[in-house]
């Protein structure tokens, strides 16, 4: 029998430990004292808005921060992996340019990559100087949710995506998001926004070729799916808790890129905004 002072002790056990769950309210659990898991943050905006550029940024300002940046380059070049022959790996291809060339064939396929490239970078194990750090902090460039709320999204609203395979998606996204929630928790978001306007200027400057084709209606659906989801907050979510998670909107018309003042007037507002989270 349990006493009935053991039996409260134990309610009060469940109750802070269900304090420290995940938002799918699964237990967060890396071996870590809860109070030492790092802070983990998305930066979201819209294709060239800076969101590298800024990413190096809060490297040089923050070298203590551990920063993982777009996988772009996995999908620019696939490889093949477990073929039968040791020592090849032939290059599939370039499944970025594909998407871009063909979306009605490849953006399903794009996304299955896109997302397991993010759940790996998302599921690696936390850095030593994360471990040692008092205030751990690690930044994402875009994530899991920006596939779907803004691309995935996008591209079934414009066709490129068809009902059958935009339902499966959403299937296998909301049912693994569930299994991994409490090692892929985002604490804050940090949005980029700009016109789409600007956003074509820099994507032009950047000059990436699988991109060449990319068009102001693109951006413009884009930037609407940016506003929507973190602004508006009007985006219908699979998860009530992704709601709650904190936005900081960052104006980034201006060039940042070598202004100093506007560098120190954006790290300023990031430094505020982490420090309250
Ligand atoms: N860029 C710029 N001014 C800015 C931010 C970025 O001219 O304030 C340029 C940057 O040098 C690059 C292009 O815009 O040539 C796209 O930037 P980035 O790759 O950082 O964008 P992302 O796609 O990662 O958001
Ligand atoms: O984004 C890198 C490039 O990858 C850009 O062309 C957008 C594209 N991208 C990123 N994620 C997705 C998904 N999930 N679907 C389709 N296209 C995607 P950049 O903004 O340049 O860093
Ligand atoms: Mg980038």
């Amino acid at each position: 029998m349990v006493s009935g002072r053991l039996f409260v002790r134990l309610l009060r056990a469940l109750c802070s430990s269900r304090s420290q769950t995940s938002l799918e309210g699964v237990p967060l659990s890396r071996g870590l004292h809860a109070g030492r898991e790092p802070r983990r943050l998305s930066i979201e905006g819209n294709i060239a808005v800076g969101k590298s550029t800024f990413v190096k940024l809060l490297e040089k300002t923050y070298p203590e921060w551990h920063v993982a940046t777009e996988p772009v380059a996995t999908w620019q070049n696939v490889q093949a992996a477990g073929t039968q022959k040791a020592c090849t790996t032939p290059n599939l291809g370039n499944l970025l340019d594909l998407m871009y060339r063909e979306p009605a064939r490849w953006s399903y396929t794009f996304q299955t990559f896109s997302f397991m490239t993010r759940l790996k970078v998302g599921l690696e194990p936390f850095p030593e100087k994360l471990l040692q750090a008092e205030k751990a902090v690690q930044i994402f460039e875009r994530s899991v949710y920006s596939d779907r709320y803004i691309f995935a999204k996008s591209l079934f609203e414009n066709g490129s995506i068809n009902a059958m395979e935009w339902h499966i998606y959403q299937e296998w996204h909301s049912f693994l998001l569930q299994e991994f929630a409490s090692r892929l928790q985002l604490c804050g978001f940090i949005y980029l926004q700009a016109t789409p306007q600007v956003c074509l200027k820099r994507l032009h400057q950047r000059d990436r070729k699988e991109e060449i084709g990319i068009e102001l209606a693109y951006l413009e659906q884009l930037h609407d799916q940016h506003e929507a989801w973190l602004v508006h907050k009007t985006t219908k979510l699979h998860s009530e808790a992704l709601l709650n998670i904190p936005v900081l909107v960052l104006d980034v018309n201006d060039d940042f890129s070598k202004e100093v003042t506007k560098q120190e007037e954006l790290m300023r507002k990031v430094d505020t905004f982490v420090n309250g989270l």
